[in-house]
């Protein structure tokens, strides 16, 4: 039985979720909330040292990394492939997923900027400290805080929209002589590029 700890708004767990309703595989479903900080409970790190959504559990093992897992699920489920047959086509599968890998700290700039923040002032300032402070890659931590002090008018945020900008851009212009970034159907880079 397949295990999904995952966060309705978080991308990264879009995308694995899209993968498994696409593949018609069952999970049991554990919410984290991000905003109280649950990614930072030592039970959770101890499935996810990185501090972050999603983790897949599968038969007992455990996936982190949400292109990874969507990789490892295509492999281990292969009924409805969601990546080209032939190596030319995975491998432009894996340039998109690369490419929306790296945006994704991006992405957090955006989202914290706008979404979670006013949520996130509103907290007792031990509680977001705390938070703050348990994030274990100090070039994050550093630009969460930013965004939550500045919000859209910290230094990143328009370093991050153009970066979303120029994706865009690419996306465009490959779908015009492609169906869908995975070729003739939809697959993992169409999985990774929605949310
Ligand atoms: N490279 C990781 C990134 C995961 C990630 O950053 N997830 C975000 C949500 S989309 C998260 O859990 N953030 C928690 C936090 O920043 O405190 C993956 O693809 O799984």
């Amino acid at each position: 039985m397949l295990e999904l700890y995952h966060n309705a708004a978080s991308t990264c767990s879009q995308k694995v979720r899209l993968v498994l309703d696409a593949k018609g595989l069952d999970y049991t479903s554990h919410l984290i909330d991000l905003i109280s900080g649950q990614q930072h409970d030592p039970e959770y790190v101890r499935l996810n040292p990185d501090h972050v959504v999603p983790t897949l559990i599968d038969d007992g093992n455990t996936y982190i990394e949400s292109t990874l897992i969507n990789e490892y699920l295509d492999e281990a489920y292969p009924e409805t492939p969601l990546r080209p047959g032939d190596a030319a086509g995975r491998h432009a599968v894996r340039l998109w997923t690369r490419k929306i890998d790296a945006l994704h700290p991006q992405c957090g700039v955006i989202t914290f900027a706008i979404g979670p923040r006013a949520i996130l002032l509103q907290q007792p300032e031990e509680v977001r400290e705390k938070n703050l402070a348990s994030i274990p890659d100090p070039a994050q931590r550093a630009r969460r805080r930013s965004v939550i002090e500045h919000g859209v008018e910290a230094p990143e945020f328009v370093g991050a929209l153009h970066a979303h900008l120029d994706f865009l851009d690419e996306m465009d212009a490959a779908l015009e002589s492609l169906a869908w970034l995975s070729g003739d159907a939809f697959g993992l880079a169409d999985a990774a590029a929605l949310p």
